[in-house]
Order: structure tokens, then C-alpha cells, then sequence
């Protein structure tokens, strides 16, 4: 995350860290969100090997402060049992169409997520939920503090960001027809803050009426912080019916 802050985690209670398992240990690969407790999602581009992905190499912590330290008081670790890659995610156009999947996790004794304080579930809006333009969210992430920087951040970030109407983020001094309707652009006035790299696949969360809802999934953008590049999502709302179809859940939020 460019601009915003340090965060509390009993903040962002939901926010994931996903890993993956290669030759020479273990590496962060994304963000994603708790949304029940046996199941995270996140965004398909986190995995570039699609369905070849071998679940087995992925790990899903939750509760986590800080990325290089293990905090054992909060911290939850899982397994992946379960991925789920949205069958039409397109990156043909280089714009990540329908960039969401779905992790099952699975503990070491066989069981999902336990509330406490630092681990909860996130709201899901119901399927066509819409916010106006202009409604002030929240995004979070362990990703780059600065577009070139060479690390990511140590600990949990937010950042104030608003929702741009469709018709200014299609414009042409926009993304003009790379934004497609499964898709949401939010970025700060100034343009000061903003979803950066190791930021994909983690939380836009939005409050309405005192709940807080996951409306959008760190997908893309050209760069970060950059006037009139703003931080582009996938928009959950239009994955309401998908995601109640692969979890086999019966109701979310
Ligand atoms: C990335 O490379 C990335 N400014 C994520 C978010 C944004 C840009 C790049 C949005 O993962």
C-alpha cells in the first residue's frame, strides 16, 4: 500500500497472507479475504499456473502482523484443500477480466478459522450491491509502500481510497475500454495512496450502515499512485452467485 498508514490488524480482522512453497522455502504471494471460516478468496492472477496449481505448496496464514515475524498469540495457519480459479478470468486483453478464485483452508487438526480478535469473516454485499461514486473505502495489504521499491511493506497497511464512476475510469485519460463491468476503480483525490504490488488478491472494504462489506479484490492498475491511474478491482458484488456455487455455502455475510 502507497500513502495511508500502518494498521491495526483487529482492524482488518479478514486480511489473509497466502504463501506458496518453492524450491527455497516459503514466499508471500498474495492477500485475500476471510469471508466464512473455511474459505478465502482472492484473485485468479495469484496463480499463473491456473489449474496446473499445486494446492499442496500453498499456505493461508491469518492473524498476521507483521510478514517476516510469527506472532503465535494471533496467528492461525492453514493448508489449502480447495482452489477454485473463476472460469472466464481472461488476461488476453492484459486487464485480468473476472480476476477472483477461491481457497478452501483446512488446519492441522481439520478444522477452518477460529474467531478471536485478529481472525474474522467479512461481510460479502448481496449480488448488483453498488456503491455510489465517491463512497470512501478502505484497502489493505502487505504490498510495496512506493511503485519502486524493492520490498514489500513489513507490516499491514491501509489507505483512504473512493469509488470512481465507471464512465471516468473508461474515459480515455483514464483506462478507457480496459475496464470492463466486473470491475472497480478506487483511488484517493491527490492521488497519494493507492493498492501497489503484493498488494493483489487483499481487501477493498467499504462500510454501509455499520457493517463492513468486501466490495473489491486488489487486481491491477498501471503502476501506483500515478494521476489518473487509479487502483482497479474486481468487483465481488457480480461473484455473489459464484461464490455461493463453489463453496457450496447456502448464505454469505
Ligand atoms: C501488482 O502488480 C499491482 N496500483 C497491484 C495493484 C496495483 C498495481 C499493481 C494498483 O500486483
Amino acid at each position: 500500500v502507497v500513502g495511508g498508514a500502518l494498521s491495526m490488524l483487529e482492524r482488518h480482522p479478514w486480511m489473509a497472507a497466502i504463501y506458496s512453497r518453492k524450491s527455497r522455502g516459503r514466499f508471500f504471494t498474495c492477500g485475500g479475504s476471510l469471508i466464512s471460516p473455511c474459505w478465502i478468496l482472492t484473485a485468479a492472477h495469484c496463480f499463473p499456473d491456473g489449474a496446473q496449481t499445486l494446492v499442496h505448496k500453498l499456505s493461508v496464514v491469518l492473524g498476521k502482523k507483521a510478514i517476516n515475524e510469527t506472532d503465535v498469540q494471533s496467528e492461525q495457519e492453514f493448508r489449502v484443500s480447495e482452489l477454485f480459479i473463476h472460469e472466464h478470468f481472461d488476461n488476453t486483453d492484459g486487464n485480468f477480466n473476472n480476476d477472483i478464485a477461491l481457497l478452501k483452508i483446512r488446519g492441522p487438526d481439520g478444522r477452518c478459522a477460529k474467531e478471536s480478535s485478529s481472525v474474522k469473516t467479512v461481510c460479502i454485499p448481496g449480488p448488483n450491491v453498488s456503491l455510489s461514486d465517491g463512497t470512501s473505502c478502505t484497502v489493505t495489504g502487505y504490498g510495496r509502500e512506493h511503485e519502486g521499491s524493492w520490498f514489500y511493506s513489513q507490516y499491514l497497511k491501509e489507505a483512504q481510497v473512493k469509488i470512481l464512476s465507471q464512465d471516468l475510469c473508461s474515459s480515455k485519460e483514464y483506462y478507457g475500454n480496459m475496464i470492463t463491468e466486473n470491475m472497480l476503480c478506487a483511488g484517493s483525490p491527490d492521488w497519494s495512496s493507492d493498492a501497489c504490488k503484493g498488494d493483489s488478491g487483499g481487501p477493498l472494504v467499504c462500510r454501509v450502515q455499520d457493517r463492513v462489506f468486501l466490495f473489491g479484490v486488489v487486481s491491477w492498475g498501471e503502476g501506483c499512485s500515478r494521476a489518473f491511474r487509479p487502483g482497479v478491482y474486481a468487483k465481488v458484488s457480480n461473484y455473489y452467485h459464484w461464490i455461493l456455487e463453489k463453496s457450496g455455502l447456502t448464505s454469505l455475510s
